[in-house]
């Protein structure tokens, strides 16, 4: 179901939107039960950021990431032609020192023009306690910011970037609280973070980066690599990314 102008509206002004409901409690808990096989086989050092574009071998990563509910919501936003153009998991464990700095996302895509819209899928629970992720409303309006290194150990961020915030901005961030099964989406150029995961619980949760068929990648991104972007929704009359494989299951 696409999204209600009031939705579209509030997603225009605040820059990201949440909750939205994908899956009901049991699918969600099958989602999780597949996590916990790649978590078992890869081990948790690479499960916390290391398994990116796993959409292209893993089944359920792929029907998460072209599900209607998913899609619909991003259509709402950027329109019937619809890019994947990567996934990966953040998943932080209890009782660690790992966090997100404050960042833009799309600072070190090397897109132009530089848009993309991120879906963020709760696996577990995610709230303030196990680190849930934080968005300044509004933030994404004024466009790239220039982006700093982080002073403190644990940013899970690719170049450890961080953008500086004033204490009133972070005063009025906001916790993005998702059950397992429940999504939020945010601009390319929201001020987000989380905090590190104080709980006993685990909280990971699955992103998946989508942009339209006319944005290309001009530049490598921060590691170096080139997106193998897969259209998963209308038509793409620009080819801008001939390399992507076929998914294969
Ligand atoms: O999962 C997190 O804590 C941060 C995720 C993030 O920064 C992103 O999806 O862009």
């Amino acid at each position: 179901m696409l999204l209600t102008d009031q939705q579209v509206k509030k997603y225009a002004n605040e820059g990201f939107l949440s909750p939205l409901p994908v899956a009901d409690a049991s699918v969600a808990n099958n989602w999780r039960e597949q996590f916990d096989e790649i978590e078992r086989s890869e081990g948790k050092e690479k499960s916390q950021v290391g398994l990116h574009d796993r959409h292209f071998d893993q089944k359920f990563i792929w029907e998460i990431a072209t599900s209607a509910r998913i899609l619909d919501a991003v259509e709402s936003i950027i329109g019937p032609n619809v890019m994947l153009l990567a996934s990966q998991f953040f998943c932080k464990y209890g009782q660690g020192t790992k966090f997100v700095a404050w960042h833009q996302d799309v600072t070190y895509w090397g897109l132009e023009p530089p848009e993309a819209i991120t879906a963020w899928c709760a696996i577990d629970r995610s709230d303030h306690e196990n680190g849930c992720m934080m968005a300044i409303p509004g933030s994404h309006s004024n466009g790239i910011h220039e982006h700093g290194k982080s002073e403190t150990d644990g940013n899970l961020l690719s170049i450890n970037q961080e953008v500086p915030v004033t204490t009133e901005d972070e005063a009025r961030s906001q916790d993005i609280v998702l059950e397992a099964g429940e999504m939020s989406l945010h601009h390319g150029m929201l001020v987000h973070s989380s905090q590190p995961n104080v709980s006993s619980r685990r909280r990971c949760g699955l992103v998946m980066r989508y942009t339209v068929p006319s944005v290309r990648q001009e530049r490598p991104n921060s590691i170096g690599a080139r997106y193998r972007a897969i259209l998963v929704r209308g038509t793409d009359d620009h080819q801008h990314y001939g390399n992507s494989p076929t998914p294969t299951f």
